[in-house]
């Protein structure tokens, strides 16, 4: 059998780094990074070999299956993609549109076949039941940048390979490598930014990977950035240090946003972010002494109550010191495929709120209700109520807030079609399982993360094995169902052209009318598909490059500094300052202005030890991702990373010790695991990562079961959300910690 060598993108996490895949005949001889990716060079994390493993897994679906009680038997491609749209179409006939529930998990975006298809089937489906794993992660990035910039997916990026400064708040992309941030190797890329004498801070409640690389770290106490931003604003403001020039002819909101950070000077919210006023004032004058900086922030400030008014006022602060938009600043990319450009929506402004959720009257984003509202609809009776789902690329059970009260309503639907390769705490409940091909089997260009990479890049990787005949790709699939569930002739013909479109061809038009693109002249200058082609290792398109006001989507073509509608919001945070909500139950609240608070003192104050609560915050391992990866035993290899970290005086005060198996208690669940005793997680605060919890019964993941952990999704709050963007506030759930025994 001969060896062939085949160069890719990586598809498992955001970084997109380039990799070489070895193969004999049908088998994966060897992965390593891709030395001439012109953007990744060489770089590559431990999770790579999961593409192998997924590959292989004999555990990973391979034909559909349909569920008889407790037995799973193979159905033929046609039969199943009839019976699926039959029985999803019979309950909207029955009980109206809405009654179908569909929710896209995170992997979807990493698919070009379900990006470029799924939309097409979520629009054919008409109901307002669509729910995404968008409001368990960067909803609050899309309002704030909608709301700012006027499109949810004009999110600046931080120039990081140029910056002085880099200024962090909740996230950990030694962990994550990076998320809202396309930048493989971006541990390196950190280090290059102390290397050329620059600057990185950090601000999270754990001393994370991260924190390792930075020259400072701060911890905060959990939920309460927005409280610090506006305090870092207020120094800015109250320096002199605004510096908009650039932006001046078209800009809103300046003295808005002036007038409300007056309120909030540092030692207002010193007691309750745990940060001391000197401290908050140097964050925010060493920001604004920089040559060159940027604020960013990513899970650990949008999966908080106040995530919209926390991302919102990142991309404020960036502003208003003259970081956006400028080299080593807050950048917009310019990809070659703009799916932005491809949105040929009317730049309307606001795509929020225009209906709510039955229940809980919970605001709709870009067409998707939150997904903390998907067990109620489920749950209760009445017009509308979720009677079907279909779920892609998700396991809602592991990866969204109270996890068990969404698996009880899933288990009680009348009909549940998965589209998914593995039988897992989710799909377990479908009675009809669609397994799409596998990354190796079919071929791949990034349509969203070239979106939001710190460099200007394009990669196109064919698949490395052909698709087995008995196989279909996830955009057949869907394309599959869109027709049958779509009522029309014409819509039916529609389907059809588009699949013999081909992702392929769809991206070789996204390149031609890019702003790299030949257009349709058959050869020439400029990207095509086939100029990606004949490049294999990708093209480098240069760094980030300024893009304002050309770039902007408002109605009005100006930036909004102050949207009403957060602002609005504002009033909101604030009540937290004089009550007990953000804090530990013990924790003395920051009742008056005082002056200026010691270190000491305000590490008591927000030291809640005693018998109070404990704030729980999530983790990610750089060898994990999500709930989907615990199946490939190269990954799960080694001590048990499902553990909860405390805080040497929390555990003294609980009579804990490191081992210990702890009982955790919230309002909605409990868990029991190891304790992890450390120094790193700031007193007061507990750290649970996510995606575990696997064991159960009638799932085929047998490595995954045999590392099973706990679900801290068990333990988070479906009625605890950002109440403005309905994003899941997992960061900071209240919980009691006591030893298992007792
Ligand atoms: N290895 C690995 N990589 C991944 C993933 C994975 O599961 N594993 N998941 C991928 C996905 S889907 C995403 S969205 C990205 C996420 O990318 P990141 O956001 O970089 O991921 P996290 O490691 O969760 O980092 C969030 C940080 O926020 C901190 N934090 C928690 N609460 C607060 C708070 O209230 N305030 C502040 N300031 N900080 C807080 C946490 O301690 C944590 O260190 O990672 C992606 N990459
Ligand atoms: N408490 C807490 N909860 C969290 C988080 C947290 O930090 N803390 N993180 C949140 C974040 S950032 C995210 S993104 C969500 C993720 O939430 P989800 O997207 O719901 O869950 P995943 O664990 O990513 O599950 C992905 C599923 O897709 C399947 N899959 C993988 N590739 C493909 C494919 O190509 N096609 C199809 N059809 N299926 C595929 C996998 O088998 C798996 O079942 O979890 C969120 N939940
Ligand atoms: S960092 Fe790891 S998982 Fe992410 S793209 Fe690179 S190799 Fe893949
Ligand atoms: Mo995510």
């Amino acid at each position: 059998m001969t060896d062939r060598r085949h160069l890719r993108t990586c598809t498992l996490c955001e970084a997109m780094c380039g990799v070489v895949i070895t193969t004999s005949g049908p088998r994966v001889t060897g992965i390593r990074g891709d030395p001439d990716d012109p953007f990744s060079k060489g770089h590559i994390c431990p999770k790579a070999v999961a593409l192998q493993d997924i590959h292989d897994d004999p555990d990973r679906l391979r034909l559909p299956m349909r569920r008889t009680g407790r037995e799973w038997h193979p159905v033929s491609w046609d039969e199943a993609l009839d019976e699926a749209a039959t029985r999803l179409t019979a309950v909207q006939q029955a009980h109206g549109r809405d009654a179908l529930a569909v929710y896209l998990g995170n992997p979807t975006v990493h698919s070009l076949g379900a990006m470029l298809f799924a939309p097409g089937l979520v629009r054919a489906l008409r109901t307002r039941n669509r729910y995404s794993a968008t409001s368990v992660d960067q909803l609050p990035h899309h309002v704030a940048a909608m709301t700012m910039f006027g499109h949810a997916l004009l999110i600046p990026i931080p120039d990081i390979d140029h910056t002085q400064h880099l200024l962090i708040f909740g996230a950990n992309p030694a962990a994550s490598n990076g998320s809202l941030m396309t930048a493989p190797g971006v541990s390196d890329r950190i280090k290059a930014i102390r290397a050329r004498g620059g600057r990185v801070v950090l601000i999270d409640p754990r001393r994370t990977e991260t924190a390792a690389l930075a020259n400072a770290h701060h911890f905060i106490r959990p939920g309460t950035d927005a409280l610090l931003l506006l305090a870092i604003l207020h120094v800015v403001f109250a320096d002199g240090s605004v510096r908009v020039d650039h932006h001046a002819s078209y800009l809103n909101g300046l003295d808005d946003l002036r007038a409300l950070v007056s309120r909030f000077p540092p030692a207002r919210v010193s007691a309750i972010t745990g940060i001391t006023a000197d401290t908050i004032s140097t964050i925010a004058r060493d920001f604004t002494a920089a040559p060159m900086a940027v604020a960013y922030g990513r899970v650990g400030v949008s999966m908080q109550e106040f995530g919209g008014l926390a991302c919102w006022l990142i991309s404020a602060l960036n502003v208003v010191t003259g970081r956006l938009d400028v080299r080593g600043g807050a950048m917009f990319t310019r990809p070659a495929v703009d799916i932005l450009k491809a949105d040929q929506r009317s730049p309307d402004g606001l795509r929020f709120g225009r209906w709510t959720s039955r229940i809980r009257g919970l605001p709709e984003f870009a067409g998707e209700l939150p997904v903390s509202a998907l067990a109620e609809e489920i749950e209760t009776a009445g017009p509308g109520q979720v009677r079907a789902l279909l779920t892609h690329a998700g396991n809602p059970v592991l990866s969204t807030p109270n996890g068990q009260r969404l698996e009880r309503a899933i288990a009680s639907l009348e009909y549940h079609v998965a589209i998914d390769f593995y039988l897992n705490e989710t799909t377990r409940h479908a009675n009809l399982i669609l397994p799409p091909t596998f990354a190796l089997e079919r071929d791949h260009y990034d349509l969203v993360f070239h979106t939001l990479a710190v460099r200007n890049t394009a990669k196109y990787s064919p698949a490395v094995f052909e698709r087995p005949d008995d196989a279909r790709h996830d955009w057949e699939i869907l394309n599959g169902l869109t027709w049958r569930m779509t009522g029309t002739r014409a819509a039916r013909v529609k389907a059809a052209a588009l699949s013999l479109l081909t992702p392929r061809r769809m991206v070789d038009i996204g390149l031609r009318q890019g702003p790299y693109g030949t257009g349709f002249r058959p050869f020439g200058g400029g990207l095509r598909m086939q100029t990606l082609e004949q490049q294999p290792h990708g093209v480098d398109l240069g760094p980030l490059q300024p893009a304002l006001p050309g770039r902007l989507r408002t109605a009005d073509r100006r930036m909004q500094l102050a949207p009403a509608l957060l602002l609005a919001d504002v009033d909101r945070l604030e009540a937290t300052l004089t009550s007990t909500h953000l804090s530990t139950s013990d924790t003395p609240r920051a009742t008056a202005l005082v002056d200026s608070v010691t270190d000491a003192a305000v590490r008591q104050q927000s030291n809640g030890v005693t018998d109070g609560s404990l704030s729980l915050i999530g983790r990610r391992a750089l060898r994990s991702n999500n709930s989907w990866m615990h199946n490939s035993e190269r990954l799960v290899r080694g001590r048990n990373r499902c553990t909860l970290l405390m805080h040497p005086d929390d555990a003294a005060a609980r009579a804990l010790c490191d081992g210990n198996e702890v009982r955790i208690t919230s309002r909605v669940g409990v868990v029991v695991v190891p304790l992890e005793v450390t120094d790193s997680v700031m007193p007061g605060v507990v750290s649970l990562p996510h995606g575990w919890g696997h064991g159960r019964d009638g799932t085929r993941l047998s490595i995954a079961n045999a590392h099973a952990g706990v679900s801290i999704n068990d333990l988070t709050d479906d009625q605890r959300i950002d109440t403005l963007t309905g994003n899941a506030g997992f960061s900071g759930v209240p919980v009691q910690v006591a030893p298992a025994t007792a």
